[in-house]
């Protein structure tokens, strides 16, 4: 008797999680020799993933809108904020991702996690390892979500491993120069000019439950810094709405400029001072610019969780 098994990412989905759900779901089918594995969203996907889908011919998975009662594989994410309604009440069965573990569960699971650039990096690498060639185009999936989630190799989350996989992708998906293929990516990626500034704010968040309170830390990744300075006010109205409606102790949106590598940070917080202390340098007027800034789970959080988190 066949049950089906949800592969499922984090909530605000973005390239890696969907199509880590939806390669994982391809290979343990095939593995597996089954068709029980099916891949879903926990919210709606976003302009970049939906591109990537479109040129790739692959299905907008659906959206699990409550997951009680159902099996589900959690992957790129392990943290119950930031994880698909009704997860209390599901029987999660696996999971695989590549931030820190913090997950809690009452039966032992199959956890795959690795220090790596992308999900799809370890679902790319379990392929290679089976000796199941990818089809071409879950490859050209795989090689852009680790694109993606690396910014073209830039960002210090990106190993050898990645890069070596992305050599190996881009030759499947028959992509000839993937660092061109990269920056096209972005440059559709990073245009905020149809975006409202909620659509902005949400385009890549993330909850954080820290011991201080709650955080929400969204990073939109640019080519181009100017749309951002243009917009500061209109940002930082919706930000203030949100800090309010959605009780958040601080509100940090970070636009990280990755030609020049470096983020301009805007903060609603209810300590403004303790931000100052976690960024290690002033705000001015809610925002500074600081060098350097290109990972939100290597650089960002961990700023933030040492003051806050402790
Ligand atoms: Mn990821």
């Amino acid at each position: 008797m066949s049950q089906t098994i949800y592969i499922i990412g984090h909530k605000s989905p973005d390239l890696d999680s969907v199509a880590a759900a939806i390669a994982f779901a391809n290979l343990k089918n095939k593995l597996e020799n089954t068709s029980d594995y099916v891949p879903a969203i926990a919210e709606e996907i976003n302009q970049i993933t939906k591109f990537i889908l479109d040129k790739f011919a692959i299905s907008t998975p659906e959206v699990l809108t409550d997951a009680s009662e159902k099996k589900i594989i959690l992957v790129d994410h392990n943290e119950a904020s930031q994880t698909v309604n009704g997860f209390e009440k599901a029987d999660i069965v696996e999971i695989l991702d590549h931030h820190k573990l913090n997950f809690q569960n009452d039966k032992p699971i199959t956890v795959s996690i690795k220090p790596w650039g992308s999900s799809c990096s370890i679902i790319a690498q379990m392929y290679f390892d089976s000796n199941i060639v990818p089809d071409k185009n879950i490859a050209g999936l795989m090689l852009s979500a680790i694109l993606d989630d690396t910014v073209i190799t830039k960002s210090p989350t990106c190993t050898e491993t990645d890069k070596a996989l992305i050599a190996k992708l881009s030759e499947l998906a028959s992509v000839e120069d993937w660092q061109a293929y990269g920056l096209e990516m972005f440059k559709i990626k990073s245009s905020i000019k149809n975006f409202s500034e909620l659509q902005i704010i949400k385009n890549d968040f993330k909850d954080f439950a820290f011991k201080t309170g709650k955080f929400g830390i969204g990073q939109v990744e640019m080519v181009d810094l100017s749309e951002v300075d243009a917009r500061m006010d209109a940002l930082f109205a919706e930000m203030k709405k949100l800090h309010t409606s959605e009780n958040y102790h601080s509100l940090i949106i970070f636009f990280t400029d990755i030609i020049n590598v470096g983020s301009r940070f805007l903060v609603v917080s209810n300590d403004l001072q303790k931000i100052e202390e976690a960024l290690g340098q002033k705000l001015e007027n809610n925002t500074t610019y600081i060098p350097g800034i290109l990972s939100r789970k290597k650089q960002v959080v961990p700023m933030f969780s040492k003051i806050f988190d402790n």
